[in-house]
């Protein structure tokens, strides 16, 4: 099985079926993917079944991937975030913008040897890192989310484009929505900074929705077909999804803290003059490099 991408047919249907390699494969509820991971099991973990695991389903929840100490790190360097347009705050702060830039703690997890090896098997060794935000769901920001599919990407400029359309700007971003097929070949790494479990707020998800394009109308038919899985995570655990599954979360029974650093990878250029916002890797983290917007870009690293 190849490991490098994650595409899989992509062919626009009325009625949705599930991307399974195995044919005749049942859509019933199933139990969710057994990976789990440590840093110290590394050396054991099989990511080939990782990688078929969410090309198949896409997502996969992944279990102690980072430890206790990284995950109160991460807590603390959020803390920190200074007050400006990237951040949302009620009583406390519930999302926060731009993270690749604003925290080099960000940056550098989602680079890190544990987190980035999840990365690589599903979209390569030109992976990329492009946009990361905070989610936390709080006692006066405790919300809700219809199934929908992530429609957006951060770019370094608006420049019209064919298939490129809706553009905006969120804290001094410019987001666009991409031609589906671009979020098809995408992977966003949720990690996990609280438990979450059903109880609080956990993003459910339909497998296999994410390689049927854009589903608008379809949703109503994936909701009655196929079963929803809830992908709960304890604190330093990951959830990998493809922006195209269908996804939704609901409030918090008891809000406290559920915060949840979503970063999404790449590991393609965009076409014409258009550029990523970001584009971090390994490589480019050492070197002090994390923006594409004012440097002209080459295919999918900086160098
Ligand atoms: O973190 C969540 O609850 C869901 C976030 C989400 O799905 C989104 O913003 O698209």
């Amino acid at each position: 099985m190849s490991t490098a991408t994650i595409g899989c047919g992509f062919v626009r249907e009325s009625i949705p079926e599930p991307c399974v390699a195995e044919a005749g494969q049942s859509m019933m509820r199933r139990e969710q993917p057994s990976a789990v991971v440590c840093g110290s099991d590394v050396g054991t973990l099989d990511l080939t079944a990782y990688a078929g695991s969410f090309k198949r389903d896409g997502y996969a929840c992944l279990t102690r991937v980072l430890s206790t100490a990284a995950v109160v790190d991460l807590r603390s360097a959020i803390e920190r975030v200074p007050p400006s347009e990237a951040v949302r705050r009620k009583t406390q702060v519930y999302g926060i913008r731009n993270l690749l830039e604003l925290v080099p703690e960000i940056a550098a997890i989602s680079v890190n040897p544990a987190v980035w090896q999840f990365v690589t098997p599903i979209l390569g060794d030109n992976a990329f890192a492009t946009r990361a935000i905070l989610f936390n769901k709080t006692p006066d920001a405790n919300w809700a989310l219809g199934w929908h599919q992530d429609n957006v990407i951060a770019v370094a400029r608006h420049v019209e484009t064919p298939g490129f359309s809706a553009w905006g700007q969120k804290a001094g971003v410019w987001q666009v929505q991409p031609p589906a097929e671009i979020l098809s070949r995408m992977l966003a790494l949720r990690i996990h900074l609280d438990d979450c479990g059903a109880e609080n707020g956990a993003l459910r998800v339909i497998p296999g929705s994410h390689c049927h394009g854009w589903l608008d109308d379809e949703i109503a038919q994936w909701k009655e077909r196929v079963a929803e899985v809830t992908c709960e995570a304890p604190a330093g655990g990951i959830v990998a999804m493809c922006p195209l599954t269908l996804h939704a979360s609901s409030r918090a029974v008891r809000p406290g803290h559920r915060r949840v650093i979503h970063i999404e990878y790449a590991n393609e250029p965009l076409p014409g003059r258009l550029n990523w916002k970001w584009q971090i890797t390994p490589d480019a983290l050492a070197a002090g490099m994390t923006s594409s917007s004012e440097r002209k870009q080459r295919p999918c690293t900086l160098t």
